[in-house]
Formats: structure tokens, C-alpha cells, sequence
């Protein structure tokens, strides 16, 4: 496919980046597994020299994913954090980041524990009212980092509210786009400047790969990418990316079936008396719904509770037998998860209670099973 921005989702899912594979026709990608390529001499070569620095799999996985996020460029690394480092590393010692304060647990501890350590600057803000972004800008201020909706407590941050307030400041809007994904949610369209992914959810859809992903139209944030790309070496695998790269054929089949599983489930759950809170941005109840239903064009199968305690929290996580009790999301089949013991069990306990990860608050990532299934399932876990 050449002129990528001309056709429709699904079919940009299906075939940006790819073309048949110029020596045998192939139709589909081949996994270039190859650390080096042959030179003719020195520095003449086919366009690729060495394969942490560039791979034929992995730049077709990059171009079909920035042509679904509507960007003009994609650099793939070996985990979502990986990504999100790297993000993060354009920046220089004394700069300063202000995140979100609900962010998946991995992306808290690798600010406060890596990179903080390195002389760089966090501070956590609730993005929920972007004037605390503004409020926290200071005259180091070079990224503005937050997930919408957050991991897991489905908060949302207003995309371009938070841009302009980023651009003001001198600072690149970076959005977290892992549980939204391109499908309903595009932050490059609302002013982001660039979006990051942990491939290994919805992108690649089928929990075998771990892989993150960073997109964007800015030049200097692409070319600081490919830079790190080549010189710290965080780079995914040909196979990973090939897997990837299949798993984004169908996300747009996917995401329907996971967003139509999503909203039963989030609607059954609400009328249900054993649950004291749910949280899914889908529900008019939720507090952002109208904020979702502005930059979002569906609400995905990503759903939390409260079950108001870790005894009646484990009777339930004990008690499925569709949900499988595992960390991670986004793929076909359908997990349970405890944030505050597994996926947020680094953020400190009253950060995390601050924000709503208590004992008792179960996550869902409702797979594409059959919904009746589902529901019975948890119909029969939920502790009285
Ligand atoms: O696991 P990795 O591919 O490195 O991605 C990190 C990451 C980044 N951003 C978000 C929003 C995420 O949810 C994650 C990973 N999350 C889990 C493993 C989880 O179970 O929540």
C-alpha cells in the first residue's frame, strides 16, 4: 500500500507498512530473522546494515501502526516500558516530567526508581483537571505524560486541554494510548505529540508477545527515537514484531467485540447489589462520561470494581473459571487481575490509595468469548 492516509481503518490495519515481499512475492511480512546484512562494500547495502538499528519486520510493524495512530512515523521497543523510557530518555538530566498520577504501576516505578535516580524530575499530578497540569509546570517542564483512561482506575484526561497547557509550557504531550488503542482513541488528531503503547495488550491482542511502540509526526521526537533505537538498544525481535504486526490486522474485529463485551458486562455489573463501585468510562454514571463520548468513539473491555475488601476481593479472583487470575490485558481471553498486590504493587500504598487502588478493587479485561459465558462466570464468583 502506498498512499496509506487515503483508505479507512480496517484497511489500514490489514495492509499499511506491508508490501508483498519484493524477491518471492510473498504476501505476507516474512520474519527477517537476520542480525546483520551483507554489504556490497563498504556502506553500500539495501538500506539495512545492522539490526538493532533497523530490521524489514520490524519497519513494517512500525509503519502499519503509525498509519492507524495517523502518525507519520513509528519506533518499536521490546516492552512498553522500553518505549515509554525512551520517551522519556530524549530528555537531559535536571528536565522535569510531570505524569499522571494514576499510571500503570511499571511506568511509576520506572520514574521513581530508575530515572529519578538519573537527575531527571517527576512530579504526579491528577490530569483529570488539566489546571493541575498547569499548576505544576515549571521552567524544566519538557513532558506532560498521562494515560486516558488510566490504568486501572479508568480515569480520563482531556487530550486537548492537557496539549495546549504542554505547548504553553514548552513541553510534548505524551499520551499512553495502551488501553483505548488507535481504534477509539486517535491523541495525535487532538493535539498529543506523540503516543506510546504497550504492544503486548490490544495491539498485538493474543498475550504472546511483550512490545511497546511510540508514534508521532515530529521530526525531532522521531529522530531522537531511532537514535536510541540504535545506541541503547531496546529494540523487539523480528518474530515479536511479526506477531505484532498479525495481531493489528484484526484489532479493528476485536475492539468491537471487546467494546460490545465491555458494555454488557459494565451494565450488568452496575445493577448488580454485590458490587459496591464500578468504574468504565462507557457508563453515563462515570463521572468523565461526557469527556469520554468527546475523544473517544468507544470505551473498550477494560473495566474495574470494588468489592470493598481483600477477603470478598479474593473469593471473587478464586471463584472464576473463564477470567484467569493473571497480570496483563488486551488479549482475546478474558483475565482478572488485583491491582493493589500485582500490576501496582510498587506505587507507594497511600499514593495508591489516594487514587482509588484499594484492597478491594478487581479488574477485568473482558475478552472476546461469548458474553453470556462471561457474565455467568462472574454471576457465579461474586462473593455475597
Ligand atoms: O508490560 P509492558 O509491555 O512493558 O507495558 C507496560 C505498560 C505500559 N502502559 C500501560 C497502560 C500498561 O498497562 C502497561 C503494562 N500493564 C500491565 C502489565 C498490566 O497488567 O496492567
Amino acid at each position: 500500500m502506498t498512499d496509506e492516509n487515503e483508505y479507512r481503518f480496517g484497511t489500514r490495519a490489514v495492509h499499511a507498512g506491508q508490501q508483498p515481499d519484493p524477491t518471492t512475492g510473498a504476501i505476507m511480512t516474512p520474519i527477517y530473522q537476520t542480525s546483520t546484512y551483507a554489504q556490497e562494500g563498504i556502506g553500500v547495502h539495501k538500506g539495512h546494515e545492522y539490526a538493532r538499528v533497523s530490521n524489514p519486520t520490524r519497519t513494517a510493524l512500525e509503519g502499519n501502526v503509525a498509519a492507524l495512530e495517523g502518525a507519520a512515523h513509528g519506533a518499536a521497543f521490546a516492552s512498553g516500558v522500553a518505549a515509554i523510557e525512551a520517551m522519556v530518555k530524549l530528555l537531559s538530566a535536571g528536565d522535569h516530567v510531570i505524569c499522571g498520577s494514576n499510571v500503570y504501576g511499571g511506568t511509576d516505578r520506572l520514574f521513581r526508581q530508575v530515572l529519578a535516580r538519573l537527575g531527571l524530575e517527576f512530579s504526579f499530578v491528577d490530569t483529570r483537571e488539566p489546571k493541575r497540569i498547569a499548576d505544576a509546570v515549571t521552567d524544566r517542564t519538557r513532558i506532560v505524560l498521562v494515560e486516558t483512561p488510566t490504568n486501572p482506575m479508568m480515569h480520563l484526561t482531556d487530550i486537548a486541554a492537557a496539549a495546549e497547557i504542554a505547548h504553553q509550557a514548552g513541553a510534548w504531550l505524551v499520551v499512553d494510548n495502551t488501553f483505548a488503542t488507535p481504534y477509539f482513541q486517535k491523541p495525535l488528531a487532538l493535539g498529543a505529540d506523540a503516543v506510546v503503547h504497550s504492544s503486548t495488550k490490544y495491539l498485538n491482542g493474543h498475550s504472546d508477545v511483550v512490545g511497546g511502540i511510540v508514534l508521532t509526526s515530529d521530526d525531532e521526537i522521531i529522530e531522537g527515537l531511532r537514535f536510541l533505537q540504535k545506541s541503547a538498544g531496546a529494540v523487539p525481535g523480528p518474530m515479536d514484531c511479526w506477531l505484532v504486526l498479525r495481531g493489528t490486522k484484526t484489532l479493528h474485529v476485536r475492539m468491537e467485540m471487546h467494546d460490545a463485551n465491555g458494555r454488557r458486562i459494565a451494565e450488568w455489573l452496575q445493577h448488580e447489589p454485590r458490587v459496591e463501585a464500578i468504574f468504565y468510562a462507557g457508563l453515563p454514571t462515570h463521572p468523565q462520561h461526557a469527556l469520554a463520548k468527546k475523544q473517544m468513539t468507544g470505551f473498550g473491555g477494560m473495566i474495574s470494581i470494588e468489592l470493598s475488601s481483600r477477603e470478598r476481593a479474593e473469593a471473587f479472583l478464586r471463584g472464576t473459571r473463564i477470567f484467569t487470575l493473571a497480570e496483563s490485558l488486551g488479549g482475546v481471553e478474558s483475565l482478572i487481575s488485583h491491582p493493589a498486590a500485582m500490576t501496582h504493587a510498587a506505587v507507594p500504598k497511600e499514593d495508591r490509595e489516594a487514587m482509588g487502588i484499594t484492597d478491594g478493587l478487581v479488574r477485568l479485561s473482558v475478552g472476546i468469548e461469548d458474553v453470556e459465558d462471561l457474565i455467568e462466570d462472574l454471576d457465579r464468583a461474586l462473593p455475597k
